[in-house]
């Protein structure tokens, strides 16, 4: 019988341990799925996806914040609580070893929980803002500290106006400067990997066909298929905590832990 730690190993194509070897510009697109075996829920999946168990346009909208701003809050304060329990996974890590690895890296994010940061990732362009931020609605001012006290949400502690989550809800535009690097890290790029993203919110959803259009080498990695699947050259279908350790001791064998 295999050992566990052979029945769990994902087969590495060569030529895209010969791609990741040689590249010359390294892009990754995170989803939720990257930060799932981290404890932090993602949202569409079946049964466990925060969308099955609340209805996105209660929560993550400016309607809903103006209907009830508490209750935002404190869903937000809620996963705010678990993100801070949770450490970066192998799937974090070896990204991190991948940025200090290849000439660039450009590391693009759906994920507000900032765990690549405390992976060590050097600079992440977060699309859809961090849970650890919050802003003004009156003064625009991003605070990292406020009081939660009597009021919920809590007041601006440059102005006293309302405070909300600096995160970016359906109907809202992605900020600016991130959206724009992260397309000309897209066209740029000679890599491209999609981990733990079905694909299906956009404007991230079209940054690996911008990628291709461009020209990149495109690699999804996600234990199921996603609309984007039929495009890309390298599939790995698996967890992204098992399979991009793999991944980087296939392709630096010389700088990997010995394997089980
Ligand atoms: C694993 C794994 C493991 C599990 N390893 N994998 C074009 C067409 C159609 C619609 C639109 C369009 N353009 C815009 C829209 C509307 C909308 C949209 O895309 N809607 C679609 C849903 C139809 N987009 C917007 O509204 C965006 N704004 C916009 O376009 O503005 C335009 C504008 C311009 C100018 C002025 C004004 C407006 C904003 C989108 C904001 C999304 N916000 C959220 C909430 C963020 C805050 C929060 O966290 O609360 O972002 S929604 C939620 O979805 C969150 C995520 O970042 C995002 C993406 O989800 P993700 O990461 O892909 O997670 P899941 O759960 O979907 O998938 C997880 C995957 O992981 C699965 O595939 C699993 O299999 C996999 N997995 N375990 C690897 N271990
Ligand atoms: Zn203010």
């Amino acid at each position: 019988m295999m050992s566990e730690s052979l029945a769990d190993r994902i087969i590495i194509p060569e030529a895209l341990v010969e791609a990741l070897r040689h590249a010359e510009h390294v892009a990754v697109l995170t989803g939720a799925g990257i930060s799932a075996e981290s404890g932090v829920p993602t949202f569409r999946e079946a049964q466990k996806g925060l969308w099955a168990q609340y209805n996105p346009e209660d929560l993550a909208t400016q309607e809903a914040f103006e209907r009830d701003p508490r209750r935002v809050w404190e869903w937000y304060a809620w996963r705010r609580k678990l993100i801070a329990r949770a450490e970066p996974n192998p799937g974090h890590l070896a990204l991190a070893q991948i940025e200090e690895r290849v000439p660039r890296f450009s590391l693009i994010t759906q994920n507000i929980d900032e765990l690549h940061f405390r992976a060590g990732c050097k600079e992440t362009i977060e699309l859809h803002g961090s849970i650890g931020r919050s802003r003004c609605l009156s003064c625009d001012e991003v605070t990292r500290e406020w009081v939660e006290g009597d009021e919920t949400p809590p007041r601006c502690p440059n102005c006293g106006g309302m405070l909300r989550p600096d995160v970016v809800w359906f109907g809202e535009a992605l900020p600016f400067d991130a959206l724009a690097r992260a397309v000309a890290a897209a066209h740029d790029a000679d890599l491209f990997f999609s981990v733990g993203t079905s694909g299906v919110v956009y404007p991230a959803a079209a940054l690996p066909l911008e990628a291709i259009e461009y020209g990149a080498t495109a690699v999804e990695i996600n234990p199921e298929e996603t609309p984007a699947t039929v495009m890309m050259d390298f599939v790995l279908k698996g967890p992204a905590g098992r399979v991009l350790p793999q991944l980087v001791a296939a392709a630096w064998p010389e700088q990997a832990a010995p394997q089980q």
